[in-house]
């Protein structure tokens, strides 16, 4: 470990030690590439330089509703792939759920649709979804809910793009496209969360390069009385652009973080009957 990220571990657990501290996570697809599960935009691994072989006109195509009306087939050659159950949590998603059962955990917000916080236990008032999840889907038409259940089966047994049998529109899941809204509960809980944001308070934002809006700005918007630190490969957003004093930077990967904060807090025995280490 390097003595900038051995010194940032320390600081770290320090703010988590205070009696009052609540923790609120705001994590992206880097804290699952661990699992297996490519992100977006590390350059040779993620989605986005490896999308040549569906075809794309461009990668973001690939979650761009408009592309999906036309072709749906990219987006279901890739959901096969990301489709929940087939990955387990990672060392930091188990420590996400530490905090919780710690009773330092005020709201997890992930960028991810993978679910894995669901499988590591973070309970469901804990946590939002703010792209949305596989566990739901609805017609891009005409807007009805459909079970998880029915696009499983569609792309296990390769059956034709699922269409609504009220309207004939297309059925996908409740994964938030580009084009879409957000889920309302997203705007809702953070105009509530980010109300009530104190000095005992620490923000950790970790795997994400903050680079779709609107969560890239969730930690610009947090208050300078609250601690923000960052767990991430790299400096990115307003910890580059606007850094704080205080901001307690980790540049590494966060499974490690995970460890390394863990051992500090004397949570090193938890963490492994949670992960199996
Ligand atoms: P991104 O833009 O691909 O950024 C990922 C960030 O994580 C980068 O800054 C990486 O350097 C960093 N990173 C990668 N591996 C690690 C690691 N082991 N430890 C620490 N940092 C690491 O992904 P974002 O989440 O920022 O982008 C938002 C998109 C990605 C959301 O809309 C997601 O739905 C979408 N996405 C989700 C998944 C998933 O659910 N697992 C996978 C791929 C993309």
């Amino acid at each position: 470990m390097t003595e900038k990220n051995a010194t940032s571990i320390k600081r770290l657990a320090k703010l988590v030690k205070n009696p009052n501290a609540k923790v609120i996570f705001m994590v992206g697809a880097g804290i699952s590439t661990s699992c297996g599960i490519p992100d977006f935009r590390s350059p040779g691994t993620g989605l986005y330089d490896n999308l040549a072989k569906l075809n794309l006109p461009f990668a973001e195509a690939v979650f761009d509703i408009d592309f999906f009306e036309k072709n749906p087939e990219p987006f279901y050659t890739l959901a096969k792939e990301l489709y929940p159950g087939n990955y387990e949590p990672s060392n930091f998603h188990y420590l996400m759920r530490l905090f919780q059962d710690k009773g330092k955990l005020h709201r997890v917000y992930t960028q991810n649709i993978d679910t894995l916080e669901r499988a590591a236990g973070i309970l469901p008032d804990n946590l939002v979804e703010a792209h949305g999840s596989f566990a739901k889907n609805h017609c891009i038409k005409c807007h009805k809910v459909f079970v998880q259940e029915i696009f499983e089966q569609a792309i296990n047994e390769d059956k034709e793009f699922l269409k609504c049998v009220h309207c004939n529109g297309l059925i996908k899941p409740q994964i938030v496209f580009f084009g879409e809204n957000l889920p309302s509960l997203f705007f809702s809980s953070w105009d509530d969360d980010c109300a009530k944001l104190g000095e005992d308070h620490i923000v950790i934002v970790a795997g994400t390069s903050l680079a779709v809006y609107p969560f890239a700005s969730l930690p610009t918007e947090v208050p300078k009385i609250t601690n923000r630190s960052l767990i991430n490969l790299q400096r990115v957003g307003d910890f580059k652009n606007n850094p704080r004093k205080s901001d307690v930077i980790y540049l590494g990967s966060s499974d490690h973080a995970a460890e390394q904060l863990a051992a500090e807090l004397g949570w090193l025995d938890d963490l492994k009957i949670l992960t199996n280490m």
